[in-house]
């Protein structure tokens, strides 16, 4: 890192260059690219010198591929893992401007989704900090996930352009260009006895690689996370119009247009649409030719690849890399069968991230087909020789083997059994989900072959969600252990335990919390023209809007609340603030009648005087990962409040948790590891359990209606779905919410989610939070119980756990790191 005299004359002189002025005439925007482009300078050397030491370590490299990273804004978190923050802040004070409002400027990255794409942006963090070798390959989709407005209560959609002003840590690096090709069909020759099969007639596009720096924290690692664009193919238009075959040059040159144009803003849920498979394998073809191409740079036998390269499939998106690899070890590098598939089984690795069934990717076989005819013959030959041990190990029942296990069947392509069946290691992403995935999902793959099945508790980045998000809470921490030793070794938050029983030290804990709090309540006054009470209790839900993750029960519970306040003169309750943040699909119907719900029930509450402010609900627009660090810091209470069973981890429970807000949720998910660590008494828990919503999916026994019938309170609140109460000029508005909780819809039960079922046990949970709350001394113990707990949930626990039992990489030696 350059001292502070010269980053300021960096700064200066980069804003001079750029855009022709002086600092005192820039404006903050152009400040931050200034900034931007002088960061990267300081990183470059270092950039430069890890991809040296990989090379000349001979080091085995992960490959993490992934159709999202959720990276979210780069310039305050490479500052942080720079070590330069108070350095960086100085010397902009003294040119004129304020560190966090620079970081305003630049736009949040949001290439991915929700729970998975941040996971993978985390892990990219950890595995620089812990020096191991390792690229992020995805898409540079041109559109991240839309941005939200709310207007009149709905969800409006806006196309996130992100690089519009160009993005100043990415580098094109054009040299490493490949060819990806779709459809056509598949020749087969004869060459020396030898089946060769070559593909013609096909649509081809240029994959060309973007890569961004990944900075451990302080150490001199710089990893790349490498982002794929596509082009048109140049000059081969005009070739094919030579041809006559002018229609095809243009389709090929509206694939290059269309392939990486968006991110698919579809959360746990599978949408099958053809251009989706197409930019999985645009991209999984780019990487996998590229990862082959670096390993024979340095290593003329291509059977050594298992030990030098693992890949990591996140999720079933990045599947057909297992038949790409196939393809490419038997056509190009003409591998037989049985080698090619050795090499392939011990280089991949599958992680399953939800059980939910809309999520299971199930191609049409005949549009697999048609677009990758070569790759699919070798799914056939893959199915081919796995139904055959099937028949051999179940001679009984193969057939019903067959039915649940063979990955062509019923017309589709299992995504989900190739990457099983081809891979050696299959994870879970909690104790509970992978328990789940072994004894009921994938129960007859976990029977064949168990020592696949291993799980990985996710686990966050505390260099963002901790040492970005909340600077007061650090120091503190920093303070109190003696050592920052904690940003890089998240158990030591243990050593907090000692000041549980402090007055001074939980009065000091409690006051970050208030700063943050009001740090908060300025971000809403200013995003929603809300104003809202620091000291009433802080209950946030921010996570994708999903039926499954019950923002519903939520919402339905405050109007509970609202009705007694209204119609009980007994009842009296402790302000609070209903905090909602959440992005629905953009076609996914109930989801964004849920934000409008949220949205009318906030307009009617906060604006009733009689209430006194007892409860403000408010929805914070546009949910992305630079609000989620303030929403974070200021929680006082996390919602985890899925249907027990259905929420495969969650992270947010996790950054919550270090940022000292108790769990109100079910037993789902890592939240059952969050209780283990914390103690039942320091979390609010209610609801069915998993196996207790299970033995209903799978019996029946549950009836929304017999609730509906005998619990005046709930069916007073359902009747204010229907009759105007939230929405005076249509009363039709909230009709589809409220017939999914009472009646049977198509081929699903009512109530799918047991929402009905758990409003008691979750309003008692309430009842508790809020007796907690007002004791204030227990509430501060408990608050630091989270954070002196948190240590587990670090995704530098999670990594070391992948390279243990998965990745088995070696940590870099950078000889010239600082
Ligand atoms: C789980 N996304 C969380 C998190 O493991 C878990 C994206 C595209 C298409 C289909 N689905 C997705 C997910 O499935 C997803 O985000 N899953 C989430 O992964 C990390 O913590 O419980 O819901």
């Amino acid at each position: 890192m350059m001292n502070a005299k010269e980053l300021k004359k960096a700064i200066e002189d980069n804003v001079k260059v750029l855009y022709r002025k002086t600092i005192d005439e820039a404006s903050k925007e152009q400040v931050f690219y200034a900034l931007s482009y002088a960061i990267k300078d300081t990183i470059i050397d270092e950039w430069i010198n890890t991809h040296k030491a990989y090379d000349k370590q001979d080091a085995k490299i992960l490959y993490y591929l992934s159709m999202e990273f959720l990276i979210g804004r780069a310039l305050g978190n490479n500052i942080i893992n720079l070590g330069a923050r108070k350095e960086v802040s100085q010397v902009l004070e003294e040119l004129g401007f304020d560190l966090t409002d620079i970081e305003d400027q630049e736009s949040d990255p949001a290439l991915g989704n929700g729970g998975l794409g941040r996971l993978a942006a985390c892990f990219l963090d950890s595995l620089a900090t812990l020096n191991y070798p390792a690229y992020g390959c995805g898409i540079r989709y041109h559109y991240g996930m839309f941005k939200q407005k709310i207007e009149n209560g709905y969800q409006k959609e806006v196309p996130d352009d992100w690089i519009k002003n160009g993005y100043p840590f990415e580098i094109k690096r054009s040299e490493y260009s490949y060819i990806v090709k779709f459809g056509g069909n598949v020749r087969v020759d004869n060459v020396n006895g030898k089946e060769k099969f070559i593909q013609e007639n096909y649509g081809s596009v240029k994959a060309i690689p973007y890569d961004m720096p990944v900075l451990g924290y302080e150490n001199g690692m710089v990893n790349s996370l490498r982002i794929w664009d596509a082009e048109a193919i140049t000059n081969f238009s005009l070739e094919q119009f030579d041809k006559g075959d002018y229609q095809k040059a243009l389709e090929q040159e509206n694939l290059a247009k269309t392939l990486v144009e968006v991110l698919y803003p579809n959360d746990n849920h599978y949408a099958g649409k053809e251009l989706r498979l197409k930019q999985q394998y645009f991209f999984i073809s780019a990487s996998l030719q590229r990862a082959l191409d670096k390993f024979k740079s340095t290593h003329s036998d291509i059977h050594m690849l298992p030990e030098k390269v693992v890949f990591q499939l996140n999720d079933t998106h990045p599947t057909v890399a297992i038949p790409e690899l196939m393809r490419l070890l038997l056509d190009e590098e003409g591998l037989n069968w049985d080698e090619a598939w050795d090499i392939t089984s011990r280089c991949m690795a599958y992680t399953n991230h939800t059980i939910m069934s809309e999520a299971l990717e199930k191609w049409p076989i005949d549009l697999f087909k048609s677009l990758l005819p070569r790759v699919y013959q070798i799914v056939e030959e893959i199915n081919r020789r796995f139904v055959v041990q099937i028949r051999d190990r179940y001679p009984n029942n193969a057939a019903e083997k067959e039915k649940k296990m063979a990955i062509l069947y019923d017309g589709q392509v299992r995504m989900a059994y190739m990457a099983i069946i081809a891979g050696f290691s299959v994870n879970g992403v909690a104790k509970l989900h992978t328990q789940i995935l072994e004894h009921q999902e994938l129960k007859d793959f976990y029977e064949m072959m168990p020592e696949k099945f291993n799980n990985k508790t996710n686990g966050i980045t505390q260099r963002r969600f901790l040492v970005h998000a909340n600077p007061l809470l650090t120091d503190w921490i920093t303070k109190k252990l003696g050592s920052d030793k904690f940003i890089t070794d998240l158990p030591q938050l243990s050593g907090l335990k000692q000041y549980l029983n402090d007055d001074k030290s939980l009065e000091e804990f409690m006051e970050i919390k208030y700063q943050n709090k009001l740090r908060l309540v300025k971000y809403i006054k200013e995003h929603n023209g809300i104003d809202v009470d620091p000291n009433s209790i802080f209950d946030v839900q921010v996570k994708r809007l999903h039926e499954y993750k019950r923002q519903l029960l939520n919402i339905l519970h405050v109007m509970y609340l609202y009705n007694k306040l209204k119609n009980d003169d007994n009842f009296d309750m402790y302000p609070r603030t209903f905090i909602f943040g959440a992005k629905a699909a953009a076609g996914y119907r109930r989801a964004k009648q849920t934000i409008k719900l949220i949205n009318s029930v906030a307009d009617v509450i906060n604006n009733d005087k009689s209430i006194n402010g007892k409860i403000k609900v408010v929805f914070i627009e546009d949910y992305k990962v630079s609000n989620a660090e303030i929403i974070f810091a200021a929680a006082d209470v996390s919602e985890q409040i899925s249907t027990a069973s259905k929420e495969a981890s969650g992270t947010g429970n996790m950054k919550f948790m270090l940022n000292g807000a108790p769990t109100l949720g079910t037993m789902d998910g890592a939240n059952v590891e969050i209780v283990e660590e914390v103690g039942r008494d320091n979390a609010f828990i209610f609801g069915l359990s998993s196996d207790e919503v299970i033995a209903y999916e799978n019996n029946g026994g549950y009836d929304p209606m017999t609730i509906f019938n005998s619990d005046t309170e709930i069916r007073t609140v359902l009747m204010q779905l229907v009759n105007g109460f939230y929405s005076p000029n249509n009363t039709e508005e909230f009709r589809e919410i409220y017939d999914s909780l009472l009646k049977k819809q198509g081929n699903d039960r009512a109530d799918v989610y047991f929402i009905l079922k758990d409003f008691r046990s979750y309003a008692k949970a309430h009842d508790e939070v809020e007796k907690a709350y007002k004791d204030k001394k227990r509430w501060a113990k408990m608050a630091l119980t989270q954070t002196a707990n948190a240590g587990k949930f670090s995704s530098d626990r999670t990594i070391e756990e992948y390279v243990r039992d998965i990745w088995h990489l070696t940590k870099l030696r950078l000889d010239n790191a600082k």
